[in-house]
């Protein structure tokens, strides 16, 4: 796939999406987020890929969006260029998707990283939304998701403050699930990745599909949606497969049928 800004590796059943603006520490100018959402796209109809990692590689994740780019925008340029549409596309990609985060990840890289399901994070890894210091606030999320992943006050400590939290910090604000030696983050992530990739596609699907659906609803809409899927689900071959393999005594294998 012929991307200048992200790099694209699959290896089946995983795939790794890499930001590759190195000089400019992946700042996410909108040529970025379009090829990311593509990128993403191909692999979300990819059948041969059942989970993805997403990183900025070894030293970086994503230091925001592109300041340059936004300086001397209007808000009239703001809105009708409809980025919004575009970075809100990440959050519907339908399979596991595991950011690995080394050094910073701000402003609209946190918001990207808060877009993933799982978060890997090097102990170098710096989370925060410093856009505060710009004269704006969060635009793909921040404000959002901070407080119902980490809570209120956390979240009033980052947005109003611009300050960043530690890897050590985002782990007990539980933003991320595991920290390790920055050298072994993207393989950390990769081989949980390839654990992921081993279950059953409809029922990781429905899995993730069921645990957002607890952010955007009352508590009564989604246990009936995720007793609904849970029903959907024994229409499926995987499921009887699963089930069979247990009494059988052996490992399932699944074909996201
Ligand atoms: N944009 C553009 N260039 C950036 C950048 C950014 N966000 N971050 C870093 N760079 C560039 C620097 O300008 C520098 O370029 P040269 O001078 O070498 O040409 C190069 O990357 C290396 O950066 P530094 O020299 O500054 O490196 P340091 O290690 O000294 O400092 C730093 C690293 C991360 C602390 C620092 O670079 C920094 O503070 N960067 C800015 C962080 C920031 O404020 N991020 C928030 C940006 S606002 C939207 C949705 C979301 C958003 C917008 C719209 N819509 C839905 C419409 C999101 C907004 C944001 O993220």
């Amino acid at each position: 796939m012929g991307y200048e800004n992200v790099l694209v590796e699959i290896d089946a059943p995983i795939a790794t999406v890499t930001l590759n603006r190195p000089k400019v520490l992946n700042a996410l100018s909108p040529d970025l987020i379009r090829e990311l959402t593509a990128a993403l796209a191909d692999l979300d109809a990819d059948e041969t890929v059942r989970a993805v990692v997403l990183t900025g590689g070894p030293k970086v994740f994503a230091a925001g969006a592109d300041i340059g780019d936004m300086a001397d925008r209007s808000a009239v340029e703001q809105l009708s260029r409809d980025q919004t549409g575009r970075w809100i596309s990440l959050a519907g990609f339908s399979k596991p998707l595991i950011a690995a985060v080394n050094g910073y990840a701000l402003g609209g890289g946190c918001e990207v990283m808060l877009m993933c399901d799982l978060v890997v994070a090097g102990e170098t890894a710096r989370l925060g939304q410093p856009e505060i210091n710009l004269g704006i606030i969060p635009g793909a999320g921040g404000t959002q998701r901070w407080p119902r992943t980490a809570g209120k006050y956390a979240a009033m400590e980052v947005m109003l403050s611009g300050a960043p939290v530690t890897a050590e910090r985002a782990y007990e604000l539980g933003i991320v699930n595991k920290v390790v030696p920055a050298e072994m983050t993207i393989e950390v992530a990769k081989r949980l990745a390839r654990q992921l990739a081993e279950k059953p596609p409809l029922a990781v699907r429905m899995a993730k599909e069921a645990v957002l659906k607890a952010f955007e609803s009352p508590l009564s809409e989604g246990l009936a949606s995720e007793r609904k899927s849970f029903y959907f689900l024994f229409a499926s071959e995987d499921q009887k497969e699963g089930m069979h393999a247990f009494l059988e005594k052996r490992k399932g294998v699944f074909k996201g049928r």
